[in-house]
C-alpha cells in the first residue's frame, strides 16, 4: 500500500491495529507451544514503555538507561560466573550476540574458520557468511551433544572459535562445553557458549539441587557467552546479551563515533533500545533467584508431566530432557507441523533430528498441555504415524 496524502484519524488507526493484532496469537491463549519466546512479565512491560524513546547509543542524553544497563549486565555476569573485568552489552537478542562473538574471535586471533556443532542455532551461519568466515560443521553423537572428539579432529591454526550450545535450539541439550573449551585451550582459539536459551535455565536449576554441567565462565577457556532476557527472561523483545570474559574486551571490534557522546561503539546497531535493558533490569529486580527459580520449577515439572503422558499415549521420545524443551519423534515433523497448525496448535518441526518441539515455557500450562495431547494423537493417527 501508499501513503495517504491526506490524514487518517487517531481512532481510525487504532482500529485498524486492533483489527491486525486480533489475528496475532497470544501465548495466554495456549495455542503456542513451539517457541521460545513467551508472555512478558508486567513489570517489564511497564519498564519497556517508560524508557521507549530512551537510546543506549547515546549516554549522554540518557544516562539513566545507560546505569540500568550497566546494573543488568553487572547482575547478568554474576549469574554466569563472570570474572572480575568482564563485561558485555545489551542486543537485539541470540542471533546479535552470536554475530559479536564470531566477529571478536576472529579479530582477536586473526583466524577465520569457526567450528560448530550441528545442533547450533543457524545465526552461526549468518555471522560466517556475513564475514565470509568458514563454518566447520561438527557432528553431535547418538545422545545430541557436540562430539568433542570430532571437534578435535576439526580444530587447527585457522580455528578462530569453538562453539558450544547450552540448551540447544532443537531439543535443549547441553553440549560439554568443558571438553570443548579444553581443545580451545589447546589450539589457542576461543570459546564461545551459546547459553541464550539455556543461560536463564542452568542457574535456577543448579540453585534448585538439579544436577546441571557447567556452561559459563566458570569452565576454563571460556571467552563469551550469549544469554537472552527476551527468552527464559521473561523480558521484552528485543533483549539479547553478549557477556564478554576478562581479556576479552568488547572494544576490540569497536569503531570510533565520532558524532555521539560515545568515543567507540562495538556493536552492530548504533541507535540501541534502552528499554531493552530497562524492562530487563525490571524483571530481573522484581523477581530475584526466587521468582525465576519458581518459574523454572514450574516449567519443569509441566515438561515431566508432558512426557510421561506422552509415553502413556505410545509416543516415543528422542532423549530425556535436560530442561523445559521436550522432542517427539515423528517421521514427517513438517507435516505433522502443519497438520497441528490447521487444528491452531503451534510447535516447532526439527527435521534434522526427526521430532516436532514442544518448548514449556513459562505461558504454557498445564491444561494447554491437556487439550493437545489428544489432537495430537488423532494427528498422528491421520498421518499413521503411531
Ligand atoms: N541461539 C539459540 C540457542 C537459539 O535457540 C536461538 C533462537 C538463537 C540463538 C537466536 O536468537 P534470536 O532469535 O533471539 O536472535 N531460537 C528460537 C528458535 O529458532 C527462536 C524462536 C523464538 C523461534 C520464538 C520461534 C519463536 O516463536 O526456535
Amino acid at each position: 500500500m501508499l501513503m495517504r496524502e491526506r490524514q487518517t484519524g487517531y481512532e481510525a488507526v487504532i482500529s485498524e491495529l486492533e483489527d491486525a493484532r486480533k489475528r496475532d496469537y497470544a501465548f495466554s491463549g495456549g495455542s503456542i507451544l513451539g517457541s521460545m519466546c513467551t508472555q512478558p512479565h508486567p513489570v517489564a512491560v511497564e519498564a519497556y514503555n517508560r524508557f521507549m524513546e530512551t537510546n543506549l547509543g547515546d549516554p549522554l542524553l540518557f544516562p539513566g538507561a545507560r546505569s540500568l544497563e550497566e546494573k543488568t549486565l553487572g547482575m547478568i555476569c554474576g549469574m554466569l560466573n563472570a570474572p572480575a573485568g568482564a563485561g558485555g552489552q545489551f542486543v537485539s537478542g541470540g542471533t546479535e550476540s552470536n554475530i559479536m562473538a564470531m566477529a571478536l574471535a576472529s579479530r582477536l586471533t586473526g583466524r577465520d574458520e569457526i567450528i560448530i556443532p550441528a545442533s547450533a542455532h543457524f545465526s552461526f551461519e549468518k555471522a560466517a557468511s556475513l564475514m565470509r568466515l568458514k563454518a566447520v560443521s561438527a557432528p553431535t553423537t547418538d545422545g545430541f551433544l557436540a562430539d568433542v572428539s570430532a571437534v578435535r579432529e576439526l580444530a587447527n591454526e585457522r580455528t578462530a572459535c569453538i562453539v558450544g550450545v547450552a540448551g540447544t535450539t532443537e531439543l535443549g541439550m547441553i553440549d560439554p562445553i568443558a571438553g570443548l573449551a579444553k581443545v580451545a585451550g589447546d589450539n589457542g582459539c576461543m570459546m564461545h557458549v551459546d547459553a541464550a536459551f539455556g543461560g536463564f535455565v542452568i542457574p535456577f536449576m543448579k540453585q534448585m539441587g538439579y544436577e546441571m554441567p557447567d556452561f559459563d565462565f566458570s569452565v576454563p577457556g571460556v571467552t563469551s557467552v550469549s544469554i537472552d532476557p527476551h527468552k527464559m527472561g521473561c523480558s521484552t523483545i528485543p533483549a539479547g546479551v553478549i557477556a564478554v570474559g576478562e581479556g576479552g574486551n568488547l572494544c576490540s571490534i569497536g569503531v570510533d563515533t565520532p558524532y555521539v557522546s560515545t568515543k567507540t561503539q562495538p556493536g552492530l546497531l548504533s541507535t540501541r533500545p534502552g528499554a531493552a535493558a530497562a524492562a530487563t533490569y525490571a524483571v530481573m529486580r522484581h523477581l530475584g533467584n526466587a521468582g525465576y527459580r519458581q518459574i523454572v520449577e514450574g516449567c519443569l515439572s509441566n515438561t515431566r508431566y508432558l512426557c510421561e503422558r506422552l509415553s502413556e499415549e505410545g509416543f516415543s521420545l528422542p532423549c530425556e530432557p535436560q530442561m523445559n524443551v521436550v522432542g517427539i519423534r515423528f517421521k514427517k515433523p513438517r507435516v505433522v507441523k502443519d497438520a497441528l497448525a490447521e487444528r491452531k496448535f503451534f510447535v516447532a518441526p526439527l527435521d534434522r533430528v526427526g521430532c516436532i518441539r514442544v518448548v514449556c515455557m513459562p505461558h504454557v500450562k498445564r491444561e494447554h498441555l491437556d487439550s493437545f495431547i489428544p489432537v495430537l494423537k488423532t494427528v498422528a493417527r491421520g498421518l499413521g504415524e503411531i
